[in-house]
């Protein structure tokens, strides 16, 4: 553990492309814009989906720009080094995306009317998601067992924290204008109602047609098929294309197919414990 991972303010972050320095700045002093939009997420939650959908709203549904330049460089991660570099140098509006919780996220945020969208997604597929890609990306640690990975992920001990901390903290914007929650669930079940949904919160509204063309060129097949989009164009150095993708199975429930009973009812007893007091129900509760 600790040759991948350094801990900052109690949560850990890969080695590799994160710093103490990035990460201190981006909470102190990154400067977050009232047109900037945030594409926020637990990691395995739907990221790359929404940033696709984004971006697609962002160009009218026309597939020009998620075809030509790569999702990293149309929202970059700010926490990453490379990401953090790429957001300074975005002309505004700017389209941004984090994995961070909401305490290490920039404190200019309290000040801005800054647009944020977070995207949940059943823990149980993000634990099997996180499980798989945790083998081909090189900045995480192989997972081990799934049994050994399924305590690590309840208790925290994984990239970026804590599920339930990560979703108690953010929901906890739930009621601020400018925080707009949506699950991956519910992308899947509604994709056009869900884009006019996201449209609607950020003010621009498009026709059916625009909606239509969304849904389409931001579905798993497109952004599989989209060498912009499934991170075929990740270096080596990160990711073994040879042991896997981004775009592994992209369905809902697929836990089902991996966890057994017994480790089902071990999160099942944890997940009660830690969600009881937010007060919210999910798709998949
Ligand atoms: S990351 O690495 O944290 O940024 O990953 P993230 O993008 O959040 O999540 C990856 C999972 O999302 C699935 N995915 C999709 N599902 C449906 N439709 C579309 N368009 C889509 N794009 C990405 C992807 O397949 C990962 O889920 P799993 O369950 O592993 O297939």
């Amino acid at each position: 553990m600790a040759d991948k991972y350094f801990t900052y303010k109690g949560i850990l972050f890969p080695r590799l492309d994160y710093s103490l320095e990035a990460l201190s700045y981006v909470e102190n002093e990154f400067q977050v814009q009232n047109d900037d939009v945030f594409n926020i997420t637990y990691p395995k939650s739907g990221t790359n989906w929404m940033l696709e959908i984004l971006s697609l709203i962002r160009s009218d549904g026309d597939p020009g720009w998620v075809r030509s330049v790569v999702n990293w460089d149309r929202a970059p991660w700010v926490e990453l080094q490379t990401g953090l570099e790429a957001a300074l140098k975005y002309p505004q509006p700017r389209l941004l995306c984090s994995h961070l919780p909401i305490q290490l996220f920039p404190k200019s945020l309290q000040r801005s009317k800054a647009k944020i969208i977070y995207t949940l997604r059943c823990p149980k597929d993000i634990l099997v998601s996180l499980y798989h890609f945790s083998k081909l990306l090189h900045l995480f640690k192989d997972p081990g067992s799934l049994d050994s990975f399924l305590e690590d992920f309840l208790s925290g001990n994984v990239p970026y924290g804590s599920w339930f901390d990560h979703v108690t903290g953010w929901m906890g914007l739930k009621d601020n204008e400018n925080f707009f929650s949506i699950t991956y669930e519910e992308l899947q079940q509604d994709p056009w109602g869900s884009v006019r949904r996201i449209c609607h919160f950020l003010g621009k509204e498009l026709s059916e047609e625009q909606v239509a063309a969304v849904v389409e060129n931001a579905s798993f097949q497109s952004m599989k098929g989209n060498k912009m989009s499934n991170f075929s164009q990740m270096p080596a150095e990160y990711m073994d294309h040879q042991k896997g993708e981004l775009l592994r199975k992209g369905i809902c429930g697929d836990w089902r197919n991996h966890l057994s009973e017994a480790q089902s009812q071990r999160f099942d007893t944890i997940y009660q414990k830690r969600m009881q007091g937010l007060g919210m129900t999910f798709p998949w509760d």
